[in-house]
């Protein structure tokens, strides 16, 4: 029988030593073999790319063996697990980092030279997994890293999109979006599962049936499409344990019209079944919108469908009774995307399962929590009922009957306040009805988090202050953090190199906290030297690839000035752009003398814009417009240079982030809820000049207001100066650079005609006019700070020691233990 296999297969196994050995030549065995067997060329003739692949797949072999090892640990022991729900992974990369957290690099490195190879070159040809757009999802990325290094026991689910987040092209200045095919080039870090697949259903009707004298609601779907599952491992650091990242692809179901093919019309049944698969095909470009569409609303559910069925599945193997949920399973919602899940697991045990009502719905509160990564009202999603009701016909009698319920609750509580009553409902009235997925998220999780504490601040204040007034235990905070492995050990090696060294130990890469030590060196004469160096290097190679990319060639004495991130008209890249020209402005009327002293700045701005936002892609092309003039000035030469770096993305973010000396988060103060760009740069030495916005202001609990340059009117002064509205003082500079624009200094007057009447006066909603003159002090502080060298190290090694907090192992463990309460489970050697 099966456990007698077992048995032979578990002796021979130990028999024969049948682990992967990590040992140069070992791997140099299995990377031919790959060459030979998996590329299928010759193992005497391979190129880049072909050994790139081959290594890819050894990689593979180690982590897969460490992810079987993980998972049977895990389902002997039984412990509370974690399902991380999240319809964006931004993951970038994954050779570097896998080879770094399994710890095997130097083996790797070595294996690789003996065969004539380099290790750096062959990883510069794996493309970026790009499926999401921004801040949210590469948080998910940072996540899951944090996840496994610490040893909890966790899922995380996704999608498997086709096309992920497209490439930005340049052309003439104007972006253009290009799709992103990743898959082009095979994907050796996923594994194909062809048999977890579950069929998710849409359309359909609603009937009643009687089942043991007991009427029951029951769907009867219209449509099946089958879901496959791809699993993606995820190495801690300094641990055996790998977890999974599960995303799901389309496929047409086999049941899918078998009436179809017996009326004779084969070849559109055939056509008709791909349909299916477009569910999965395409990421939605735009990080803060997902208003009301029908596929998105397919993508939503198919995801939430196949994910739950899978993890009730898990569940129902190794537990007995439902009661048992809450212990030993939390389901997270990142942001309100995957928030039907409450719906459909009310489904499942209702429906499906029988449970009464009251018990399930008792279940479903303990198991779900929340996590809304947006400020505004405006930028929550809602479902127009009608398209709700047509796809899910089941789930939304259920909505209703959850908002029913939490209505009559309410009533008691408050009373009759139908204004309070219809802000709170989950079912929004008016010309359309909606679903609001907040209150849908609120009212069916037992926490709900922000992801700083400004952010929760202000939705306390706004946004959720009736829901705050009523549950104020649900509502916590979770500060976001990125995970050092990724944005100091991968992307930024000499500096990695340069902390373990003064710390004496490796230590900190899983133990962030340890990085306050460097405080100790802050005076050491030695460690700034070497400091200098190390961004040097840094910046060497950034300024390489702004050459290949752009053409211009860069000083290094310069300031490299970085803003990278989406464009968006509240984190005010057109702020950076005014102030670049009126830079501009001021060398051009200064005489000889005065110019020796200004500091050669090389300025540069990345990211997307989504492609449907008109305003952003005209600050695209303002960008462009601007630099031409500029780097072409030849009585400006390297004074002052500004390049757009294109394509802007997890990869270009680990080359740019550790060559910057200063970086931009121009953020109107409340509108960003956290940022994560910062924590990025702040642990790679760069200082930031930045709005007191979201995590800023930890960050400047940790470093000290010094050792950063913070500029812009702070929250509490935003409504005033907001309502202020044309009587509001806005400095000459600010109208003379914006006339500058206006009047087709830099061309495209007519182009740009719309983008300049966002600032005007009285309709300038993002401030641009009323921080313009405190911005510009910021940045003279900046320049001042900057021909100091030993005071701009020293506050850039204070950056770096005190940037442990915002790492996500603080965050997750956070979560862990306020949130979640799951444990650490660790798998053994
Ligand atoms: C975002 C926020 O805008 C950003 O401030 C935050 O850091 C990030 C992760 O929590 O989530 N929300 C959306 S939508 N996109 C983001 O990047």
């Amino acid at each position: 029988g099966v456990g007698e296999r077992r048995a032979k297969a578990e002796r021979m196994f130990t028999l024969m030593d049948g682990f992967l050995k990590n040992d140069p030549l070992s791997l140099q065995k299995d990377i031919l073999n790959h060459v030979e067997y998996t590329v299928a060329r010759s193992r005497f003739s391979f190129d880049d790319f072909e050994a790139y692949q081959a290594l890819s797949h050894s990689v593979r072999d180690r982590l897969i063996e460490r992810w079987h090892d993980t998972h049977s640990y895990f389902k002997r022991t039984k412990p509370k697990r974690l399902y991380f729900l999240s319809l964006e992974f931004l993951m970038g990369r994954s050779l570097s980092n896998s080879v770094i957290n399994l710890g095997i690099q130097d083996q790797y490195a070595e294996a690789l030279s003996q065969l004539g190879f380099e290790f750096e070159v062959l990883a510069e040809q794996e493309g970026d997994a790009a499926l999401g757009n921004g801040g949210l999802a590469r948080l998910s990325a940072c996540q899951m890293d944090s996840l496994a290094t610490l040893d909890y026991p966790a899922w995380g689910y996704g999608l498997r999109y086709e096309y992920g987040l497209f490439r930005q092209v340049i052309v003439d200045g104007f972006q253009h979006e290009q799709p992103d095919y990743w898959l082009n080039f095979g994907n050796p870090w996923e594994i194909e599962r062809i048999h977890v697949t579950y069929e998710v259903k849409f359309y359909g009707t609603v009937e009643e049936v009687d089942m043991n004298g007991e009427k029951h609601r029951v769907w009867v779907p219209g449509e099946t499409v089958e879901a496959v599952a791809y699993d993606n491992p995820i190495p801690g650091y300094g641990t055996r344990n790998t977890l999974n990242l599960r995303l799901w692809a389309a496929k047409p179901s086999n049941q899918f019209d078998l009436e179809a093919y017996n009326t004779g019309d084969y070849i559109n049944s055939v056509v008709n079944r791909q349909r299916a698969e477009t569910i999965s095909n395409v990421l939605y470009p735009d990080d803060r919108n997902h208003q009301g569409k029908e596929l998105r609303l397919k993508q939503q559910y198919f995801f939430v469908s196949a994910s739950l069925q899978d993890i009730i599945r898990r569940f129902k193997e190794a537990h007995n009774s439902f009661d048992e949920l809450p212990d030993k399973v939390a389901l997270h919602l990142n942001d309100t995307h995957p928030s039907l899940s409450i719906a459909e697991i009310m489904r499942i045990l209702v429906d499906e399962e029988h449970l009464h009502w009251n018990k399930a719905w008792d279940i479903a509160c303990k198991v779900f929590s929340f996590t809304t990564h947006t400020v505004v009202a405006e930028g929550l999603e809602k479902i127009p009922v009608d398209l709700l009701g047509s796809l899910l016909p089941r789930h939304l009698e259920i909505l209703y009957e959850i908002n029913f319920n939490f209505m009559e609750e309410l009533k008691k509580k408050i009373g009759l306040d139908y204004n309070r009553l219809s802000r709170m409902s989950i079912v929004e009235e008016g010309a359309v009805k909606n679903i609001r997925m907040a209150n849908l998220a609120i009212v069916g999780s037992h926490i709900v988090n922000g992801v700083s504490k400004l952010h929760l601040d202000t939705l306390k204040m706004t946004t959720f202050k009736d829901f705050y007034e009523l549950w104020p235990e649900k509502f916590q905070f979770k500060t976001n953090g990125v995970t050092q492995r990724r944005w100091i050990v991968v992307s930024n090696p000499s500096l990695c190199a340069l902390i373990s060294k003064w710390l004496g130990t490796e230590a900190w890469i899983r133990n962030a906290d340890l990085l306050t030590g460097l405080r100790d060196h802050v005076d050491n004469t030695n460690f700034h030297q070497e400091w200098k160096m190390v961004k040097r290097v840094n910046k060497m190679r950034l300024a390489e690839y702004i050459e290949a990319m752009s053409g211009v060639k860069v000083s290094l004495d310069a300031m490299f000035d970085v803003q990278v991130k989406r464009i968006h008209e509240y984190k005010r890249q057109f702020l950076n752009i005014l102030g670049i020209i009126h830079r501009y402005d001021c060398l051009k009327n200064m005489d000889k003398n005065e110019r020796r002293k200004v500091v050669p700045r090389v300025c540069i701005i990345g990211g997307k814009a989504a492609p449907g936002y008109e305003i952003a892609k005209k600050i695209i092309k303002l960008c462009h417009s601007v630099a031409e003039k500029i780097n072409n000035d030849a009585d400006i030469g390297d004074l002052l240079k500004l390049v757009f770096i294109p394509d802007y993305n997890v990869s270009v973010a680990e080359l740019v982030i550790p060559g910057a000396d200063l970086s931009q988060h121009l953020s109107t103060a409340g509108h960003e809820a956290s940022g994560t760009g910062s924590m990025k740069f702040l642990m790679n030495g760069c200082l930031l000049l930045a709005t007191g916005d979201g995590s800023t202001i930890e960050i400047i609990e940790e470093i000290g207001s010094d050792n950063l340059f913070l500029f812009g009117a702070k929250v509490q002064e935003v409504a005033e100066l907001r309502e202020k509205g044309s009587t509001l003082k806005v400095p000459l500079q600010f109208a003379r650079v914006l006339r500058m624009v206006r009047d087709g200094y830099f061309g495209y007057k007519e182009y740009f005609k719309s983008l300049c009447d966002t600032v005007e006066i009285g309709k300038d909603f993002y401030l641009l006019g009323a921080d313009f003159s405190s911005y510009l002090e910021a940045q003279a502080a900046a320049d001042k700070a900057f021909v100091e060298p030993e005071k701009w190290i020293k506050m850039s090694i204070l950056s770096v020691a005190g940037s442990g907090r915002f790492s996500s192992d603080r965050t997750i463990q956070e979560y862990a233990e306020r949130t979640w309460k799951i444990v650490p489970s660790r798998c053994p050697l």
